[in-house]
């Protein structure tokens, strides 16, 4: 038997990294008894069915570091937030939503904010730069002129990424200038999936480098209000943790509770305004769901 990793699950086809080849696989049907389902991402033992055609049986899917539902992806060591600084204005509501997500799942996450060649308000970019204060690995890049381009691959060498970010924000782009002679592998990829015919948005890991693998996640979702709790959602605000344990209730959601110190270092400018106020949507969204 030999290990490979799945980098894309399709109409019952497993396509699974193995060496430099990418096998077409099948899957068990005793899988669903031991593993359940195969997903992008999965390390499978399998054994070749036919190795001049590239055909696979798989056989068990190795134990999962972590798993992500929407969308099916498994073994994921980061999350990459992708937004532009201008063109379209960055979206600092779903960028919340996108680290809340994150910090929830124990992802950790950085943020790339790409299309830094165009002409961007200085108030933008200190709101942006002050994800860096939170703690946020930050990069400013251009996939048009390559700046940034070199530290942001060093953040994603040697391990699984999810971008996550809306479209139109570059991240094709980006892909492209991180691994420029991707376009190559990508065309290859794309002729043997011919086969399954079908032309539906789907995950996949990109093979970007060894042991460095990029999947842009065409179908993220953020968490809806009914996944989270209130009392939960303020531990994942990291700008919140410094301040939350000298309110005066445990228990305060730093909304209209006496004695609230996030409010105190919000009004002292600790904390920035946009960041509270996409805080209060979240809770008020879960508040409101729980009523009716
Ligand atoms: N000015 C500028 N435009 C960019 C940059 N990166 C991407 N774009 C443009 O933004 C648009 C969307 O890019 P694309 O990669 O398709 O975005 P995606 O939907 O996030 O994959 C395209 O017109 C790109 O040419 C950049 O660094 N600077
Ligand atoms: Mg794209
Ligand atoms: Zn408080």
């Amino acid at each position: 038997m030999e290990k490979g990793r799945i980098i894309k699950a399709l109409s019952g086809f497993f396509y699974v990294q193995w060496k430099d080849r990418i096998l077409t696989c099948k899957g068990r049907g005793t899988l669903k008894k031991t593993g359940g389902t195969p997903v992008a991402g999965d390390w499978v033992q399998f054994s070749l069915v036919n190795e001049p055609a590239d055909e696979g049986m798989i056989e068990e899917i190795l134990p999962r570091q972590n798993e992500m539902l929407r969308p099916p992806l498994s073994n994921l060591d980061q999350l990459l937030a992708v937004f532009a600084v201008k063109d379209p204005i960055p979206n600092l509501v779903l960028l919340d939503r996108i680290l809340l997500r994150a910090e929830m799942q124990y992802f950790s996450s950085g943020i790339c904010f790409n299309k830094t060649d165009l002409l961007v308000e200085e108030k933008i970019l200190q709101l942006l730069e002050g994800y860096q204060q939170i703690g946020y690995p930050v990069f400013f890049v251009s996939a048009k002129t390559g700046e940034g381009i070199e530290g942001l691959r060093a953040f994603l060498r040697g391990k699984t990424t999810a971008l996550a970010g809306a479209s139109g924000v570059g991240k094709s782009t980006v892909i492209n200038a991180l691994y420029p002679d991707f376009q190559l592998k990508t065309g290859e990829l794309s002729r043997k999936i011919q086969r399954g015919k079908h032309t539906t948005r789907y995950t996949e890991l990109l093979p970007a480098e060894e042991n460095t693998w990029i999947a842009d996640t065409p179908g993220f979702s953020t968490l809806k209000a009914s996944d989270l709790e209130a009392e939960e959602v303020r531990f994942y605000f990291r700008d919140f943790l410094p301040f939350q344990e000298d309110c005066r209730f445990q228990s305060c959601l730093h909304l209209k509770e006496p004695g609230c110190r996030v409010k105190k270092a919000l009004k002292e400018g600790h904390i920035m305004q946009h960041r509270y106020e996409n805080y209060e949507k979240i809770i008020d969204e879960i508040q409101t769901n729980r009523r009716y």
